[in-house]
């Protein structure tokens, strides 16, 4: 058997669970295993009333938070290590940037959790503390964490938000330019829907982005598989 009859067999047969939390990361993945036409078996969880996952994603990955695939005797955790394991395993060579598409495609991909993440996850939680504060502390806190976001977030967010707008202007509709996505724009997309959800002054390139992954098939047909999920309607 060739290598690529043993890789279209594996395609064919590819077990493949995707352990996937409401309204979270893990909706990338399922973008992803629909554009490489990957069949996968969906195990779905529920976030808690404070929003966290379910005790029973301990039960997969000790961390406990999602995404996380098994792909036989394979669990894996942490979207970007799963972005990577995924086109490496089963993308046939359809996502293969090369020359400056593939260095932008490593920097974005690495970029998306490593500096992006966090500003978008820290502005998140500085807004949720006083809400979920005692009455009579929030004023006090609403002042402090505006402060705080005012001093550690909105530059270095702003800073890469027009960053990344000059990205798009540099290299057209996908982040490291081409006719499709690549690493770079799944790693990218939870978390600049989310932001669009709560800071409505994206770029118009950035929103146009965003309204080119939604249009797309694939991402549809995970957003239908994966339920609900709150960044697709902005
Ligand atoms: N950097 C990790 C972040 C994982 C993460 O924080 N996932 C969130 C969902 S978006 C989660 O599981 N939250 C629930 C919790 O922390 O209990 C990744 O990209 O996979």
């Amino acid at each position: 058997m060739s290598t690529s009859d043993s890789e279209a067999r594996q395609h064919v047969t590819s077990p493949v669970i995707v352990h996937h939390l409401n309204d979270s990361r893990s909706q990338r993945i399922l973008w992803l295993l629909e554009e490489l036409e990957v069949p996968y078996e969906l195990k779905l969880y529920q976030r808690t009333p404070e929003r966290l996952a379910p005790k029973e994603l301990l039960d997969v990955h000790p961390l406990g938070r999602a995404p996380v695939i098994t792909d036989g005797d394979v669990t894996l955790a942490e979207s970007g290590a799963l972005v990577d394991y995924l086109i490496e395993k089963y993308g046939q060579g359809k996502i293969s940037p090369s020359g400056e598409a593939k260095v932008t495609d490593l920097y974005f991909r690495h970029f998306a959790e490593g500096s992006f993440g966090p500003l978008v996850s820290n502005r998140y939680i500085y807004s949720l503390v006083p809400e979920r504060s005692p009455f009579f502390l929030r004023p006090i806190l609403r002042s402090v964490f505006s402060t705080l976001d005012a001093k550690l977030i909105d530059k270095p967010l702003t800073a890469a938000l027009d960053f990344i707008e000059g990205t798009f202007a540099k290299n057209g509709s996908w982040l490291a330019g081409g006719a499709e996505p690549t690493g770079a724009d799944y790693m990218m997309s939870f978390l600049l829907e989310d932001l669009a959800t709560r800071r409505p002054d994206l770029g118009p390139l950035t929103k146009a982005w965003i309204e080119r992954i939604h249009a797309r098939p694939a991402y549809k047909r995970g957003l239908e598989k994966g339920g609900e999920y709150a960044y697709a309607r902005p």
